[in-house]
């Protein structure tokens, strides 16, 4: 039921644009902003929100907390920003250090960080969704064109908004998805790209062999996937009927083409990492 928290302050001119300056240097992402005659707002993107509530003395005063990577770095750059606003760091009552940054009579941030940050999260690593510098190999079938060619179009938006460009996408058509895994493996094996996006569709009112068709295909592309190693993802629409069919490649239930390729992307960003061996999430 909920999708977002959004916390809304107003600030004079002056102090808007100080801040927005503080906030993007400790990374915080830019959302969609707005802005008419008399007013403007910039919304700021955290990887995590939460709402606390809290019963008795609060730990802390501030009206907003921020919890940083390195807190050190984040109190020179308020100081920069805001000079004398910004506070000493000091010790908290639960495990962590934390500055002031007094915008006003009546607006306090708080910038924290644990002081074993390993206790905050479990370690994880991730895959981002910045497609910058990445090649991608896409198979589409063109049995079923109508669809498929649908499913292509999300996947290409997808990727171009991820950050890809056109000229490092190489679209392989094969006749119908029986084909798909064969033109898969051969794309992994060139080396040419860093990971394959497959699309098709089968429906099952007209194909009468549609349980070894999907059986045989979804196995290939798995297989491809091992074997050589390259990341590849599934977009190979398995529907009862055509209506299903239109539904998933951008009606009713999103477009299966688009969630193909975001797929690619976090997947060859997350290869890079464990190949890296990075393992501190970021
Ligand atoms: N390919 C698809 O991608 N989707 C289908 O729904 C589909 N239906 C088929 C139904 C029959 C009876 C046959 C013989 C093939 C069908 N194919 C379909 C094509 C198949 O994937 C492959 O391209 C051809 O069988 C040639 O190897």
């Amino acid at each position: 039921m909920i999708r977002s928290l959004t916390l809304v302050r107003r600030f004079s001119r002056e102090k808007f644009e100080q801040l927005s300056a503080l906030l993007r240097a400790l990374g915080f992402e830019d959302g969609a902003g707005w802005s008419d005659e008399h007013s403007r707002g910039a919304p700021f993107l955290a990887p995590v929100g939460r709402l606390e509530l809290v019963d008795g003395r609060a730990l802390t005063e501030p009206d907003i907390l921020i919890e940083v990577r390195d807190l050190d770095t984040a109190n020179q750059l308020a100081r920069k920003h805001f000079h004398d606003a910004a506070g000493e760091i000091q010790d908290t009552t639960w495990k962590s250090r934390i500055f002031p940054l007094q915008l006003d009579a009546n607006l306090r941030i708080g910038f924290w960080a644990f002081n074993d940050p390993a206790k905050s999260a479990p370690k994880a690593t991730e895959g981002e969704l910045n497609a910058s510098g990445m090649r991608f190999g896409i198979v589409v079938s063109r049995w079923n064109s109508f669809i498929t060619e649908r499913l292509l179009q999300g996947a290409l938006d997808c990727l171009r908004r991820s950050g890809a460009k056109f000229a490092d996408i190489h679209i392989v058509r094969v006749p119908g998805s029986f084909e798909i895994p064969a033109a898969a493996r051969l794309l992994a094996e060139s080396g040419a790209v860093d990971a394959v996006i497959t699309l098709g569709c089968l429906i099952r009112g007209e194909t009468s062999h549609y349980e070894h068709i999907a059986t045989e295909v979804t196995r290939g592309i798995g297989q491809s996937a091992q074997e050589t190693g390259v990341p590849h993802t599934y977009g190979v629409l398995t529907c009862e009927t055509l209506e299903q069919a239109i539904d998933r490649a951008g009606l009713k239930s999103g477009n299966k083409g688009w969630e193909a390729a975001t797929t690619a992307v976090e997947m060859t960003s997350l290869k890079g990492k464990l190949k890296r061996g990075a393992s501190d999430g970021g």
